[in-house]
């Protein structure tokens, strides 16, 4: 393998198609979606409410786009709801809840490993009172990404739902790597997502597409996010050409994922060895690595004059994604040149 080789592991979604999967896009059957007439979005639109469990299936631009359609199909203008203080609809989604579907976010604490504290849920969903707003989702995220991947187990969800349930909450799950969850807990899709109202996962992050989420729920929740996908513009009209790259992942992809979680604890493993690495290995479930060195930007500036690439989530945390496109002998070169660039003067 060659120096220069960049090993780009900011995260899975720079992977780009597979001659297969664009070959799959090329052939698809396709129509005006937003008139329901492409047979290629309806196609993935099934087979995505089967493998979830869930009645029907609504084909998105994106994860944000998911979350944000599940948020405007929960909660009216001025409900709330609850997330985690870690989640990705709170760090990343330009708090579209507030600033689009007009609802507030309230946040409960995220433990290490992307866990919500049932009490501290229960004491923050509000009570009759002409002073508050009304309470209306539970959002939960599977797999965690700012907690290192962590895998939320189908039995933490099943408390929080059925205690969300029980205040007239819905629950919604960000799964945009619950394929990943599912592998890592040994259980399905369908099992992961049971608990909850809706759920959303990304096509185009760990299965290797090149566009696209679904979100999934009953059908009368389905036919109200389809509305709101239209009123932000989300209303696609050829959409099957990208859909079949979501076909075709959910086909040809989601087996591979173990390759990607092996490689995340190779790599964990190995950047535990060193000495300015604070990365307790055992606790890398899926396919993110996440640690903490005294100057992330000295090393992640070193790591990149050296070919790999990472991200920083926060001071003193570097996160490192395995995804399609990067092999175990990507890893090997990638401990070596960290191992150098961590020898090496700034
Ligand atoms: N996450 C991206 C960045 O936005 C941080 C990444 O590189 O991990 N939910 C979760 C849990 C996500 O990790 C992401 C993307 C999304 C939603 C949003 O998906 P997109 O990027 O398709 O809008």
């Amino acid at each position: 393998m060659s120096e220069r080789r960049i090993i780009d592991l900011r995260s899975d979604t720079v992977t780009v198609p597979s001659p297969e999967m664009r070959r799959a896009m090329a052939e698809a059957a396709v129509g005006d979606d937003v008139f329901g007439e492409d047979p290629t979005v309806r196609r993935l639109e099934e087979m995505s409410a089967a493998v979830t469990g869930k009645e029907a299936a609504l084909f998105v631009a994106s994860g944000t786009m998911s979350n944000l359609v599940a948020i405007m199909s929960h909660c009216g203008r001025g409900d709330e709801a609850i997330a985690g203080d870690q989640a990705h609809i709170v760090q990343y989604e330009v708090a579209g809840a507030a600033g689009v579907a007009g609802a507030q976010v309230r946040t409960a604490r995220n433990d290490a490993r992307g866990r919500l504290d049932p009490e501290e849920v229960e004491s923050l969903i509000r009570g009759e009172n002409v002073h508050h707003p009304n309470t209306a989702l539970l959002c939960i995220e599977n797999t965690h990404n700012r907690c290192s991947g962590a895998v939320i187990p189908p039995e933490d969800t099943q408390e929080l739902a059925d205690l969300a349930h029980r205040h007239g909450v819905r629950v919604h799950i960000d799964g945009a790597r619950i394929f990943n969850a599912a592998l890592a807990a040994g259980a399905s899709v369908a099992d992961l997502a049971g608990p909850a109202d809706s759920v959303g996962f990304c096509l185009s992050k760990a299965l290797g597409a090149p566009v696209g989420s679904v979100l999934c729920g009953d059908g009368a929740f389905i036919a109200r996010a389809r509305k709101m996908r239209k009123m932000v513009g989300g209303g696609m009209r050829q959409a099957g050409i990208i859909a079949a790259a979501g076909v075709y992942a959910l086909e040809h992809m989601v087996e591979r994922l173990a390759e990607d979680h092996e490689n995340a604890k190779v790599l964990a493993h190995g950047l535990a060895e060193l000495p300015i690495v604070d990365l307790d290995p055992e606790t890398i479930e899926t396919n993110i690595v996440i640690f903490r060195v005294e100057d992330a930007i000295g090393f992640a500036r070193g790591l990149k004059r050296a070919g790999v690439l990472c991200t920083m989530p926060g001071p003193g945390r570097i996160r490192m994604v395995m995804h399609y496109g990067i092999e175990r002998a990507d890893i090997d070169e990638a401990l070596d040149r960290v191992r150098h660039a961590a020898l090496a003067p700034a």
